[in-house]
């Protein structure tokens, strides 16, 4: 031991390097993502290393290791023949497309690979293996390593339509996505609420369908000095943008298959040119609004033109083999209930309206086979048949679509709601940001990792060779910021890339092992991704006044939980948590979980007095009901944090299960509001409130259950106008003498006209004086 220290000092000492022999053998512990199909631990000896390495072999991929040098360690190697060998080398024939070899022996350290992706991905390895040694101040093992895609389409889809991003985050997202080994970005580039892509023919689509007025009142009163009207949200991507995009992401082996949705998710582009829609409601504006709409294309002979008019321009810009014409939730009310598209249908022998979208994918999958292209829809493309065979399936209303269509011999790909929808929480922390949360359906990192791609029903059949991959997608209309799509992305961007490029046989708990490496990546890479899964959450119990009794505990189980009693912070040199800890109601607890010295998620810092822990939010409080579960804030596109209403939109009802209300004065509420800003079909006639006993409405309190006289209630007179948050602080009319259910609810009118213009309450805070 001595001496191999020793050796490994003078050897860095002197600039050079040595292989060290080491005794005995090691359990070889790589934390790689996504992990390699092989790793054989060749022998007992190991590599010393620091920034100085003998460079050679391929130019570009060094000097692409070197750019990411200097992003995450602010230097690059410096070549030198004082260092160890590090090579990168095209070789003719070796593991298939895409992979690579990595080997560390006494020939230092040689990467190997037939195409220049598979190039790039041996370095993305190195730079995991070079870090994590180097951080930990380890030499590196001799190792071999092989590896290639398990799949060909390894993906992850960005909705730029919701919200845009802007060309330096998704520049951002292509290296991230690069150094997972993903090698497509899908890019949602069309929907109701924006259009972000430059068509120079039709400069309308930019001009108005990339802009919007957000929704709710607060973003609303934000005016813009030019106009004195409310300032718009939104921007897009100018051609010559979109070709730097494109060639920033062919240099890290990523092809944009971009979508251009119909023939619905129109709305943007009708707003832009309405000749082209339905002539049934006039005149529309960008929409601010979530949900399913209306608005489809028309099938007059100039909108089919307008739309390959529009795919011409498109493929001139990307040169991807497939693009991608969306073609999901389309709603068939305005065809049905318009005379001109019953005298169109009747003009091109569609018979019935069911008929009318498969027409659309007829004739523009046909378009595109003419450009040598391919198309991709979602998975309601199939409906209707008759698709051509090259046409390509993605299955996202869970894996039904992607399995018929398989078993039909098209090409799919999975990503099926909500294994792989991002826009779903991953925990039920309180810092997870809006979007939607457990109702709705939680998708925990676990269920993202393991997910596999050959559904059951396909494996050992033909239909299993048609599976292209599976892909992640970020739908954003609860992202406002790009740190949102950050959180919601990572870690769960890195179990897709295990399960689109790693073996069949996965493990979690050896995932879960990799992930601290991972995050150390993270932060140097400055990804703000999502450590809920290891935030500490604390039980509290109080068998008297005095005593607390809190047992900890986090989703996922890496290293230990550390805490301090009555400090300001917490570290790896605290307490480990083992038992349940008996603590003082004037106590506060800080902690946090721990692998070694490395924090793993931000810590948590509770205090034990009656009123602290009487406080709920409405992410702790229960809703009363399922329903339309999310987690909402306004619009407008600012930074600052903002309140966020955990919340069923169709019953706004929240219950504090056990209130103790022994000794208890008074409550005090925090409320808001926020739009209603939902398209949800007829589902706005039954969005339910109570009925107001005033103009302005009321915050009713129920004891027990959720009806029959409140207890309390509140006029909300006070919070009328105000775009922030309100306090209101009342007295309870009796005493209590232990724990009740408390149940809040608003009294409101019933909400007219699709909800166009009004608000919903929300419950922020409730505490207990
Ligand atoms: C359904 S997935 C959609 C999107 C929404 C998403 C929200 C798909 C093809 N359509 O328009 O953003 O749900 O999860």
């Amino acid at each position: 031991m001595k001496l191999k220290a020793i050796l490994v000092i003078t050897a860095l000492l002197l600039g050079g390097f040595y292989y060290v022999s080491q005794g005995e053998p090691q359990e070889l512990f790589l934390p790689i993502i996504p992990k390699p199909q092989s790793i054989e631990h060749t022998a007992h000896k190991t590599v010393p290393i620091n920034f100085d390495f003998e460079l050679s072999g391929h130019d570009k991929t060094i000097e692409l290791l070197n750019s990411l040098m200097t992003k995450t360690y602010g230097h690059s190697f410096k070549s030198t023949s004082a260092g160890a060998k590090l090579s990168f080398d095209l070789v003719d024939s070796l593991t298939g497309p895409e992979g690579y070899s990595l080997d560390v022996s006494e020939n230092g350290i040689e990467i190997k690979a037939e195409d220049e992706a598979g190039l790039y991905y041996g370095m993305a390895t190195f730079w995991q293996l070079f870090t994590h040694h180097f951080d930990s101040g380890k030499p590196l093992p001799f190792v071999k390593i092989e590896d290639k895609p398990r799949f060909k389409w390894r993906g992850l889809m960005l909705d730029e339509g919701r919200h845009f991003q802007g060309a330096a985050f998704v520049k951002d997202m292509i290296d991230w996505m690069s150094l997972h080994k993903f090698n497509i970005l899908q890019w949602h580039l069309v929907d109701d609420q924006g259009w972000r892509i430059e068509i120079k023919k039709y400069p309308e689509l930019t001009n108005v369908g990339a802009y919007r007025v957000p929704a709710g009142e607060g973003a609303r009163a934000i005016l813009d000095p030019a106009t004195g009207e409310p300032k718009k949200i939104g921007g897009f991507y100018t051609q010559e943008q979109v070709k730097e995009i494109v060639a920033y992401a062919a240099a890290k082996h990523i092809t944009i298959v971009p979508e251009i949705g119909l023939p619905g998710h129109a709305q943007s582009a009708l707003a832009a040119y309405p000749e082209h829609g339905v002539n049934l409601s006039g005149k529309m504006d960008v929409s601010a609004d979530w949900g399913i709409f209306e608005y489809t294309y028309n099938l007059e002979e100039k909108t089919f033109d307008y739309l390959e008019d529009i795919l011409l321009e498109v493929m001139d810009l990307f040169p991807s083999e497939y693009i991608h014409l969306g073609g999901d939730e389309v709603q068939k009310n305005q065809w049905k209930e318009d005379p001109r598209t019953a005298q169109r249908m009747a003009e091109l022998g569609i018979e019935t309206v069911e008929g009318i979208q498969p027409y659309f994918t007829r004739h523009f999958d046909q378009f595109l086979s003419k450009y040598g292209r391919k198309m991709i829809g979602w998975d309601e493309i199939l409906e209707g048949g008759d698709i051509h065979k090259t046409a390509t399936v993605m299955s996202w209303r869970g894996e039904k679509g992607g399995i018929e269509a398989a078993h039909k011999g098209h090409t799919v790909i999975m990503s099926p709601w909500p294994t792989l929808y991002l826009d779903m929480h991953q925990s039920t922390s309180e810092r997870e940001p809006t979007g939607r949360p457990a109702l709705a359906s939680l998708t925990p990192l676990e269920n993202v990792y393991m997910y596999e791609p050959i559904p059951k029903e396909l494996q050992g059949t033909e239909g299993a060779h048609f599976v292209l991959g599976a892909q992640g997608n970020i739908w954003t209309e609860h992202m406002r910021t790009n740190n949102q799509v950050m959180h919601m992305t990572f870690p769960r961007a890195a179990a897709i890339s295990e399960a689109a490029w790693s073996s069949k046989e996965r493990d979690f708990n050896n995932f879960m092992q990799r992930l601290p490496a991972l995050f150390n990546w993270y932060n140097k890479l400055n990804i703000a991704y999502a450590d809920v899964a290891f935030e500490v959450r604390p039980n509290i119990t109080a068998p008297d006044d005095e005593q607390r009794i809190v047992s900890l505990s986090s989703q996922l189980d890496v290293g230990a939980i550390h805490y301090a009693i009555n400090k300001e912070s917490v570290s790896a040199s605290d307490p480990i948590y083992t038992d349940p800890l008996t603590l003082n109601k004037n106590d506060t607890l800080i902690t946090s979980r721990f692998k070694g010295d490395q924090i793993l998620s931000a810590p948590t810092s509770l205090k034990l007095d009656k009123v602290s822990l009487s406080m709920r939010t409405d992410d702790t409080l229960e809703v009363c009901d399922a329903g339309y579960h999310l987690k909402l804030d306004d619009d407008y596109p600012e930074s600052k944090d903002r309140a966020s209403f955990n919340m069923n939109i169709l019953h706004p009802c929240w219950i504090y299960k056990g209130a103790d209300l022994k000794d208890v004065k008074t409550l005090e509420l925090v409320v808001g509001q926020i739009p209603f800003n939902f398209q949800i079909g007829a589902d706005w006639k039954h969005v339910k409130f109570d009925t107001p006993t005033s103009k302005d409405g009321e915050l009713n309190i129920y004891e027990g259950v959720c009806e029959g006289k409140p207890l309390l209630s509140l006029s909300l007179t006070p919070a009328l106008g105000n775009h922030g948050l309100t306090n209101f602080s009342a007295d309870l009319p009796k005493t209590f003498d232990g724990a009740t259910d408390l149940c809040f609810k608003f009294a409101r009118p019933a909400i007219t006209n699709f909800g166009i213009g009004h608000n919903l309450w929300g419950l922020d805070k409730v505490t207990l004086r």
